[in-house]
């Protein structure tokens, strides 16, 4: 909860969440998908707490790295990259399809808690040393188990407790798995430390699958639980019990009823909003690593690896655009017919199933919405308040095969939909009713106020400049002019429909809430913290 002006960021966006229309300013900690490279792992199963925004800090389990051990960490662009003994969600083991991966598992949940396990959906595992368990061979208290499979197929996998999984799923022993294909699919470009715009490749492979349809520019991984809270003090209790102090103290969980299920807190990598908007590794999270900040340039592919972790079911709505489902459960969705072509579906939300993962495209254009996003001509009364040149570019709109401005990767309108290029927004700045424009700004005394509103409804550099227009009025008190090397994006709220779930502890804005933010071409997007 760092991050204290994200709240009214929240605040004032909830209040045009429909479609979350604004420009904010600077704010750096954006997300890629972090994790540890393979193929060997040495994972620990620990108690510890983490904290939600409302203060409080939570007993939970989860997995972590062995208190010696030194994983790779990738992508290597990141900073800050650390694996603790414990972490929610565990730590993302990054692989390559044929690798055979060997995950050592070393117990060190607190005795009650019993034997504790791994399991590994969608591979053939072959388990050694540990004892028997249900489901898979298990790790007794202070011992080890080692888990041995070939990454068979790309894609996202969740890897999650096969012991008591009602209590140690719950109490947050899950993780991810991701097979990055052992080639470049034809079309894909490969990973590398530039791209052609100039900016960082944050990518860590060149595509999702070993299919060319699946190639992408940026990813982000979300993985959706839930806790009731109930159930892990009931399980703290146990664990925490002293027997020297004259308690009766039960040796197992058994006691601890996980029905019935009242979660309080809605988490995507194991943190709320707005701490989920600070940065991946950030210190005052020491057991919640991962962030979810997503960014991205018009145009862009970005793919979502998405967990159902929990025990419900997320209608995650991704505002801006539809998500194409490549596939689910590392299985790529092809056409029966032609299988040159993806056949996933389009969705509104991405609804988590418990345990299952999927992998989607998400990008935005800004395609159909009426007016030029890049403010190039604002106003038939007054002249056009364009560059006419950035960075030595002219700015101009020769559309594609496809209608968009591609010709130049460098330039500030990369990929608009030449369509609405100069298309007035409305024909005076602000709140002017009934003037031409598709869209009639709210008035800027009640909109525009507080640092995060850039004063502008425009991408790209120089937004705020064209949105005052020629008399230069500067933007509304409190807000924060765009400099051509500062952030003018437009924000778009990502978040559960199930509008409970957008709470912490039924205070609302929290829970499974994230703001994506479409960056102008001329915005450097940095995942490294
Ligand atoms: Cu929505």
């Amino acid at each position: 909860m760092r991050h204290t002006n994200i709240r009214g960021l929240i605040g004032r966006l909830a209040r045009v969440a429909a479609a979350a229309l604004a420009a904010v300013a600077t704010m750096a900690a954006h997300a890629g998908a972090p994790g540890i490279t393979g193929p060997t792992f040495a994972l620990n199963a620990a108690e510890n707490f983490i904290s939600q925004p409302d203060g409080a800090s939570i007993y939970s389990w989860g997995y972590g790295c062995t208190t010696g051990s030194t994983p790779g960490f990738a992508p290597g662009a990141i900073g800050n990259a650390n694996c603790p003994t414990m972490q929610i969600p565990g730590p993302t083991l990054i692989v390559n399809e044929g690798d055979t991966v060997t995950v050592t598992l070393t117990n060190n949940l607190p005795t009650p808690a019993g034997n504790t396990s791994i399991i590994f959906t969608g591979f053939d595992v072959q388990s050694s040393g540990g004892v028997p368990g249900v489901l898979t061979r298990e790790a007794a208290h202070g011992g080890t188990v080692t888990y041995t499979f070939v990454a068979t197929n790309p894609g996202t996998h969740s890897y999650y407790s096969g012991t008591q999984g009602d209590l140690q799923v719950e109490m947050g022993l899950y993780g991810a798995v991701i097979v990055r294909p052992s080639a470049v699919p034809a079309g894909c470009r490969a990973v590398s430390a530039t791209l052609p715009n100039g900016q960082t490749d944050f990518r860590l492979a060149a595509a999702a699958y070993s299919h060319s349809s699946t190639c992408y520019d940026r990813e982000y991984m979300f993985q959706f639980s839930e806790i009731d809270p109930r159930i892990h003090r009931a399980a703290e209790e146990i664990a925490k019990c002293v027997v020297a102090q004259g308690n009766t103290c039960a040796t197992n969980m058994n006691s601890v009823a996980t029905e019935p299920y009242h979660p309080a807190y809605f988490m995507i990598n194991g943190r709320s909003m707005p701490d989920i908007m600070d940065p991946n590794y950030a210190p005052h999270y020491a057991h919640q690593p991962y962030n979810g900040n997503p960014h991205m340039h018009p145009g862009e592919l970005v793919l979502l690896r998405i967990i159902g972790q929990g025990r419900w079911q997320h209608p995650f709505h991704e505002h801006g655009n539809h998500v194409r489902i490549l596939g689910r459960d590392g299985n790529l969705i092809l056409s029966s017919t032609d299988p040159t072509k993806l056949a996933g579906p389009a969705l509104f939300t991405t609804t988590t199933t418990p345990g299952q993962s999927m992998d989607g495209i998400f990008y935005w254009t800004g395609k159909g919405l009426n007016w030029d996003v890049y403010g190039h001509k604002a106003a038939s009364v007054y002249t056009d308040q364009a560059f006419p040149s950035y960075l030595g570019r002219p700015v101009v709109c020769t559309p594609d095969a496809n209608g968009y401005y591609t010709a130049d990767p460098l330039a500030p309108n990369y990929f608009e939909w030449c369509q609405d290029h100069n298309k007035a927004l409305e024909s005076r700045p602000f709140g002017n009713v009934a003037s031409g424009g598709p869209v009639t700004l709210p008035d800027a005394n009640i909109l525009a106020t507080g640092p995060w509103y850039g004063g502008s409804a425009y991408l790209g550099p120089d937004a705020t400049v064209r949105a005052t227009g020629p008399t230069g009025t500067v933007p509304p008190s409190g807000t924060i002019g765009n400099s051509p090397t500062e952030e003018a994006g437009f924000a778009f709220m990502w978040h559960s429909h199930n509008e409970r779930e957008i709470t912490t502890n039924n205070i609302f804005p929290g829970g499974m809430l994230m703001m994506m933010l479409v960056d102008p071409q001329a915005y450097v997007i940095d995942e490294s913290n």
